[in-house]
């Protein structure tokens, strides 16, 4: 099991690395973006995901220090996308433990600054229930961010306690529809009139819409009918590292 001494010499030495699954257009089917997942490539376990250390990580107040590395590491990959001449953008998750001082931000702009990247081409998302947490400052912190130019997604959307009626309050850019209403909604309609109304209700509130954890072709088809703009999950792509990455990539039309 995992102790707290090696988290700290795992940020030291560098080993939480990001790794990307793609998020595809429904109607052209091209890759658009990545979202950024953090792993672990431990020297005796081999590789974790957030799932083995994310709490921990929290319960010792380190998430600032992972999500500054995540920040770089993955601006620095952006960047040498950009040289490539690969048109892609970047999603990165935000912890709302993070909130609340002006660190993050600053760290987001340095990262943009050092390795020529438009902070439009990244997203940041935050989960609907990280904001319940501090509203007044979550609402802050998320001003800042768009004030910036930062693109704001509001992740795990249906899971959390915000109400549908206050989501014109926050300034989002995107809604991501959370992946246990997809796995449902062929089989109970309540997860279907969610996932109907969320989206309905985003393209009026005009925020682009992401389905989540499509698994299925028949999933990919009836997201793809409701009119939902990007895709995310394992049929089209599984989160891997920037080299496999880049060689799916090469593969894709
Ligand atoms: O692939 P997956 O097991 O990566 O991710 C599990 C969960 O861990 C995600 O739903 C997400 O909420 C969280 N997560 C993944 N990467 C990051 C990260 O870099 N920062 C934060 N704060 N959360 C992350
Ligand atoms: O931050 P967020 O909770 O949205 O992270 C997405 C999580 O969902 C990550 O853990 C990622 O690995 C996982 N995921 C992405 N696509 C799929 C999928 O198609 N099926 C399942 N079961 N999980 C997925
Ligand atoms: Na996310
Ligand atoms: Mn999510």
């Amino acid at each position: 099991d995992i102790q707290l001494a090696d988290i700290h010499a795992g940020l030291k030495r560098g080993e939480f690395i990001p790794y990307f699954q793609a998020q595809t257009c429904f109607k052209s089917q091209a890759v658009l973006s990545a979202e950024v997942l953090v792993r672990w490539q431990h020297p005796k376990y081999g590789l974790l995901s957030p799932f083995h250390f994310l709490p921990l990580i929290e319960s010792h107040r380190l998430m600032d220090v992972l999500t500054e590395q995540m920040i770089f590491s993955s601006a620095r990959q952006l960047a040498k996308w950009q040289s490539a001449g690969t048109d892609i953008k970047l999603s990165i998750n935000l912890s709302a433990s993070s909130f609340g001082s002006d660190k993050l931000t600053r760290g987001l702009l340095l990262a943009c600054e050092r390795f020529g990247v438009k902070p439009e081409r990244i997203t940041l998302e935050v989960t609907e229930s990280a904001l319940a947490e501090n509203i007044a400052e979550a609402m802050e912190q998320l001003n800042r961010f768009r004030m910036h130019g930062f693109a704001l997604a509001i992740d795990d959307f249906g899971t959390g306690y915000s109400s549908l009626t206050q989501l014109h309050n926050y300034p989002f850019t995107e809604l991501k529809i959370d992946r246990s209403f997809i796995a449902k909604m062929e089989q109970d309609p309540s997860a279907m009139a969610i996932v109907e109304s969320s989206l309905s209700l985003a393209k009026k509130l005009n925020l682009k819409t992401v389905a989540e954890g499509i698994e299925t072709p028949k999933q990919w088809s009836l997201l793809k009918k409701l009119d939902c703009d990007l895709c995310q999950g394992y049929l089209i792509h599984k989160p891997t590292d920037a080299a496999h990455f880049n060689f799916w990539l090469k593969q894709q039309h």
